[in-house]
Formats: C-alpha cells, structure tokens, sequence
C-alpha cells in the first residue's frame, strides 16, 4: 500500500523537491525481471531507456508492471521524435516520459500534445493499463492524468541550450532531462565525449537555475553514484547514478577481482 503511494506521489514529489532528490535506476536490458531485481535497492524510481536500450513496448509494459510490484515508479525514455510510443507507455502505466534531441519549442510542443489530454495536448484516449494500475476510475484517471504524468524534455544540443526557455515555457512540459554526454560531444562539435567536465557542471548550473525560474523541475544522467551526489548538490531534483550494465559489470568485476586477491594470498 505504501509502494502504490509511492508511485502515484511521484509527480507531486519531483515537482514539489520534497522529499530530497530523486535517484532512479536506468535500465536498458529488456527483461521486466532486470526491474524486478534493482527496483529492491533503495532506489526512488526506475528508468527504462527505450532510445539506447533495448526494449519494447511489450517488454516495456511488463517492466512498468514489476516497478508497481516493487512499488516504484517507472519512466521511459523514446526514441528521438517517437512521441506515439509516449502516449502508449503513459497508457501502460508509466508515471513519465522524457524525450530525447528536445530542441525548439515546437519538438516540445509536439512532445506535450502527445503526452497531455485537453486542454494542454491532444493525448489520445486508451489508458487501460495505467487504469488498472491506479484503480481508478476512467473519469478520475481523465480528471488527474496530465498531473499525476511528466513529460521530460531533454536539453543536450547547442540549439536545445539555446532555446532552453523556450522549452521550458511550454505548458505541457513539466521539467527538463539533461544530457551531459551528448552535451559535451555538441559544444566540443564532436571532438570530446567528457560530460563530466567544469565546463559542463557550468551550462548544468545555468540550466538548474532556468528551470526554478520557470517553476520546473531539473533530471540529469550521472555516469556514477559519486557524480551523481555531485549533481543532486548542484540542485538537480531527479538524478541517475550509473546504468544497469555498469552497475552489473562492475559488480561482476569486483567479485573476480576479490577471488583472486584471497586466491593469490
Ligand atoms: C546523454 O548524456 O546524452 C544522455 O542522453 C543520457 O544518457
Ligand atoms: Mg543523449
């Protein structure tokens, strides 16, 4: 019971702050199971990448199943301009979407009429899944979808920095994703992937401070745990500490190597 509070108090949480930042899991092996399993550790939510993972939509709605399980919320991340997949991950439950190569006030607008129902957007109706998940009515699900679901923008080019208030002004959007890897190869024009830099952490504050501006909440990707306390006391409010993969190899190569130390010892 308190799982589903969880969940269902997710959009209240990143827009409030309450509650101290958000850290999520990011997961792009496709197997709800993945889920079942990182969504025991003490994260907040889960993430499913959809645009470099490798789900889809069957395995992604089964993945959202276990998050509910496990009481937490899920969020997936399209495929860049795939805005119909967001309508039909929100139908299956998911509590947001972010969306990737946001970079003018039109691919946000674009993003938010597929996410959010009238008057902000022109979602379309079938949420049968997020209906059952919720125990809601169909009528209580109308009246408090395009509050209880986010739609996450992702800043991570030159023109998206650009028009970052623009974006941000959108009504239907709800908070921004940065994207420090991506950001980093587009400022260096393609000579650096290093998206943990000074430079970086300066365009990271600068985008913090747009959105409380705009009354929006702040997500960015952290390639470890430690960036990750770095970003959440830069101010960011939902943050990742490191994917599924690295988390699963690096967890596999400190068992090897702890084999072999008592085993040479
Ligand atoms: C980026 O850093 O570019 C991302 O999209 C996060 O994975
Ligand atoms: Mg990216």
């Amino acid at each position: 019971m308190s799982g589903s509070t969880t969940i269902d108090g997710f959009a209240k949480r990143i827009r409030s702050g309450e509650g101290g930042g958000i850290i999520s899991a990011w997961i792009g092996i496709p197997d709800p199971l993945f889920v079942n399993h990182l969504a025991q550790e003490a994260f907040d939510a889960v993430v499913l990448d959809m645009q470099h993972g490798v789900w889809d939509m069957a395995s992604a709605a089964n993945g959202i199943g276990q998050g509910r399980l496990a009481g937490k919320p899920v969020v997936a991340r399209i495929p860049v301009g795939d805005f119909a997949l967001a309508s039909r991950l929100l139908d299956a439950g998911a509590s947001g979407v972010i969306a990737p190569m946001i970079n003018s006030a039109a691919d946000a607008e674009a993003f938010a009429r597929a996410t959010k129902y009238p008057p902000l957007g022109e979602r379309s109706w079938g949420p049968t899944l997020a209906i059952n998940h919720r125990g809601q009515s169909a009528g209580d699900y109308l009246a408090t979808a395009n509050e209880q679901t986010v739609a996450i923008a992702m800043i991570e080019t030159r023109a998206a920095l650009d028009a970052a208030d623009e974006i941000l002004r959108v009504a239907g959007i709800d908070g921004i994703f940065v994207g420090p890897a991506d950001l980093s190869i587009a400022l260096s024009n393609g000579a650096r992937l290093a998206p943990d830099t000074p430079e970086i952490d300066g365009v990271l504050k600068h985008l913090v401070a747009r959105c409380r501006a705009h009354g929006k909440f702040a997500c960015v990707f952290g390639s470890n745990g430690e960036r990750a306390g770095e970003l959440l006391k830069m101010g960011f409010d939902f943050v990742i500490a490191g994917a599924d993969t690295q988390q699963l190899r690096l967890g596999a190569a400190s068992a090897i190597a702890a084999a072999r130390k008592v085993q040479a010892g």
